[in-house]
């Protein structure tokens, strides 16, 4: 399959990868056009699922405590493992943000669906996908380290091709970090894009990525997509002199059954004084440790999950 909202988002996605254009200039649309070519020759995953084979997890997340100097911004949790569209859901099973039918069709690059490091480098699928290098010119990189100075999951030599800053998270400062625009399709360095409304559904794509929506296809008129629209609230626990402590809860958020570990990313946004402070941690989700409920009403099962900030997700 290479539907048009594909080809939309890779029309968007123009950044800057201008060190890579000089190793070979060849455009990512050219690219992405070719591999759909070569995609169609292709037996594919089965990555489309029914509304009724997706478990989803309710998260409550405890004891997010903030100082008298900290702010409370943003808070987006996802499933590299998996995406919502209206026609179904898409299976990531490596969570490097190319999805599996995406990594079968880019043939002539070789990539492995179940490895977000097929080339055992520094350099994951989605970067290399993007970089529009065959699979001959790839050892002609930049030998890379897993040095990263800003913690944000991209190593700074990749940041260097990306054109994205190493001691900034949020190259743009729009609000979402670097390593979420790219797994979304934003640019990381043109701030327009996450306060624009790509669909044009009237929900902007900050609000699209927090409610675990799709970016390109609209959300009216989707009994689908309505199903799965994350419910995330918060409310304060505890509140004395020095810090405040919030309570966060995540309902509906879709799980891939064919994996045993699913990877959730969490994503927290506050501010110190004036200076924004990003915590980025993937965690990962082992489902038969998990409590399961069944759900009669809606003939689904649905999981429960409790974690503690401070220990099970503010941590390295
Ligand atoms: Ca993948
Ligand atoms: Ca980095
Ligand atoms: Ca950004
Ligand atoms: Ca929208």
């Amino acid at each position: 399959m290479c539907d048009e909202e594909d080809e939309e988002i890779m029309k968007k996605d123009d950044f800057n990868f201008e060190a890579m254009k000089e190793i070979k200039k060849i455009s990512f649309m050219l690219i992405f056009l070719f591999s759909c070519q070569k995609g169609k020759q292709l037996q594919t995953l089965e990555t489309v699922a029914t509304i009724e084979t997706v478990p989803q997890i309710d998260i409550v997340i405890n004891n997010y405590c903030l100082t008298n100097q900290q702010e409370k911004i943003q808070f987006i949790v996802y499933n590299r493992n998996l995406k919502i569209k209206r026609s179904g859901h898409v299976y990531d099973s490596d969570g490097d943000g190319l999805d599996d039918d995406q990594e079968l069709k880019a043939t002539e690059l070789g990539l492995d669906p179940l490895k977000a490091y097929t080339f055992d480098n520094f350099y994951d699928d989605l970067i290399i996908f993007k970089s529009g290098l065959t699979a001959s010119e790839i050892p002609s990189l930049p030998v890379a380290s897993e040095v990263d100075a800003d913690n944000d999951g991209i190593p700074d030599v990749v940041e260097n091709l990306l054109g994205t800053e190493i001691v900034k998270p949020d190259s743009d400062e729009d609000g979402l970090p670097d390593l979420l625009e790219l797994h979304f399709g934003l640019n990381p360095i043109k701030t327009f894009d996450a306060a624009a409304d790509s669909d044009a559904d009237g929900v902007d794509n900050t609000k699209e990525i927090s409610s675990g929506m799709p970016l390109s296809e609209s959300n009216a008129k989707s009994e689908f997509l309505k199903k799965y629209e994350l419910k995330i609230t918060n409310e304060v626990v505890s509140n004395n002199n020095a810090q405040t402590c919030y309570k966060y809860t995540v309902k509906g958020l879709a799980l891939n059954p064919i994996l045993d570990v699913n990877k959730i990313q969490f994503f927290f946004l506050h501010k110190t004084n004036s200076e924004l402070n990003y915590i980025f941690r993937t965690y990962l989700l082992t489902l038969n440790s998990l409590v399961k409920n069944n759900d009669p009403l809606n003939n689904k099962t649905r999981y429960i999950l409790e974690l503690d900030y401070l220990t099970e997700i503010n941590t390295p």
